[in-house]
């Protein structure tokens, strides 16, 4: 490792992309084949891509806190999917990637959607002046983002710590229990909803024609236009990489496509077979080339490691009626898995992930053995010769070798959190989903197998993908042993 990273210039620039709810079978390069991804498809013929990639969780919240903190979820509580007005989920005490690459002198950046709370406390943000804890305390230097979701209010981007265009004359409040006096909503005035109706839920606050979760008043100039949010946050990307080219820095981007409300810029509209939906994949594509390209422009892109993942697997109804569902035709957005957000199954975590580096990388590799993104961390930490203390990202370990298709070590197992906060292990060969109470379908709308059961389930996922056939029976020492292996984290 040691004479690979010498032959790499050090310190290569490191870009995180993170994609939401975007499905391991929604990219070309991973078999879609009623939409199409050229730019993913071009840095996966030149990088690794990785079939065997888990997130920690199969929501957004806790995939994203183990993403950046090496810490698992179930260990915290609080770390379920958070309101637009959740307070911060990591702790300034805590360590996350950006504080670990920050101590080897690179500029850190969050920008997008963020989703892990703003300000130190739930409902008390000041969305009028300068919040009192943003992603500044956890080791980014630079932030530009939206509060949670395109669905939840506040719809507005933060950028270090304060609405961006705030606008005097509509000063915001925001509150998840109860509607402001006189404010519309999508269920009292449903002929507002000019853009998209909600399939469940997301009948709340309406901004930009659309209603959400969550009541929002005010915001005025401030509101953004979900249209131009992918071109937002790419011009802020690219705006800070052009402020840092001379430096080290890192960059964890994270788009808002493909999550609902998809919305996509009027120039992909009516491109895709598949709908706002497909479009909003041709839009994640578009702006990775947007990236890309610049990086190439500059000379930037050699020496940058850039890793292109998901933070959970898909879903098509997530409760707005943008015909996500008749549209897909046979697009099977999980891939060959089974299930997908929020699930226990396979699909719920099996994420898509390209590592590219041109000066580093083993091309056009396709890499089979199990990952983690708890690995980020530590795999980040030991690229740019950071150790860490003992407290520092628990559950990461470095796994560069392998993430850059150097090595086929697989990790002895993955840990996944399904939205019931239950757990389930993957191993290279099994997939090990402990009993847990729930039925098994989601029940508030979105149509997915939950993988939950009284009963324990136990795959062979090397002839089994589909998760149909339980040897928890039949392989008793096999289920022994993850058993083991679960109680002893969860202790
Ligand atoms: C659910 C929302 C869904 C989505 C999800 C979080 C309803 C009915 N559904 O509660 O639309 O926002 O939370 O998605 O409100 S995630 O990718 O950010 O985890
Ligand atoms: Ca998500």
């Amino acid at each position: 490792m040691t004479a690979l990273l010498a032959s790499a210039q050090q310190r290569p620039n490191i870009i995180v992309i993170v994609a939401d709810d975007l499905g391991y079978g929604d990219l070309s390069c991973y078999g879609a084949q009623r939409v199409s991804t050229p730019t993913v498809d071009s840095l996966a013929a030149r990088g690794v891509r990785m079939t065997n990639m888990h997130a920690c969780a199969s929501t957004s919240t806790p995939s994203r806190y183990a993403l950046l903190t090496g810490c698992y979820p179930f260990r915290k509580s609080g770390t379920d999917v958070a309101a637009g007005n959740a307070g911060m989920i990591i702790t300034p005490t805590q360590t996350t990637v950006a504080d670990l690459l920050k101590r080897a002198g690179y500029a850190t950046a969050a920008i997008g959607k963020w989703h892990l709370g703003l300000g130190s406390a739930t409902g008390r943000q000041d969305w009028n002046g300068q919040l009192d804890q943003s992603p500044q305390d956890l080791g980014f230097d630079y932030h530009y983002l939206m509060a949670a979701t395109a669905d939840r209010v506040p719809c507005v981007y933060v950028e270090n710590g304060r609405v961006v265009n705030h606008d005097p004359a509509a000063p915001i409040s925001v509150s998840y229990r109860s509607n402001f006096e006189g404010e519309p909503t999508g269920k009292t005035h449903p002929q507002l909803l000019t853009k998209l109706k909600p399939s469940h839920g997301h009948d709340q606050s309406i901004v930009n024609g659309i209603s959400r979760i969550g009541y929002m008043k005010g915001g005025g100039k401030a509101l953004w236009r979900d249209e131009d949010i992918s071109d937002s946050i790419m011009a802020h990307a690219i705006r800070f990489i052009a402020r840092h080219k001379a430096e080290p820095y890192f960059l964890y981007l994270c788009t808002n496509d493909v999550h609902v409300p998809r919305m996509p810029h009027e120039r992909y509209r009516g491109k895709s077979v598949m709908g706002l939906r497909g479009e909003a994949i041709m839009q994640f594509d578009d702006a990775v080339r947007q990236l890309v390209s610049y990086l190439r422009q500059e000379g930037l892109d050699r020496n940058t490691l850039l890793i292109l993942t998901s933070d959970n697997g898909p879903v098509l109804d997530d409760g707005y009626a943008d015909e996500a569902i008749p549209l897909a035709g046979d697009h099977q957005p999980g891939g060959p898995w089974r299930g997908g957000k929020y699930s226990a199954f396979e699909a719920g975590s099996r994420v898509p992930c390209i590592v590219y580096w041109p000066e580093a990388v083993t091309k056009g590799k396709r890499q089979d053995t199990l990952c983690s993104h708890i690995d980020l961390a530590a795999t980040l930490a030991a690229l740019v010769g950071v150790s860490t203390e003992e407290n520092e990202a628990p559950d990461s370990r470095n796994s560069l070798a392998t993430w850059l298709g150097r090595s086929a070590k697989p990790r002895d197992y993955a840990v996944s959190m399904a939205s019931n906060r239950s757990l389930s292990l993957t191993t290279q060969r099994y997939k090990y989903i402990p009993p847990s109470k729930g039925g098994p379908l989601i029940t508030w709308g979105p149509r997915i197998e939950t993988g939950y059961s009284p009963e324990p389930q136990l795959y062979d996922l090397k002839h089994d993908a589909q998760e149909r056939h339980n040897m928890a029976g039949s392989k008793p020492h096999v289920l022994q042993r993850l058993r083991r292996i679960m109680e002893t984290l969860t202790r």
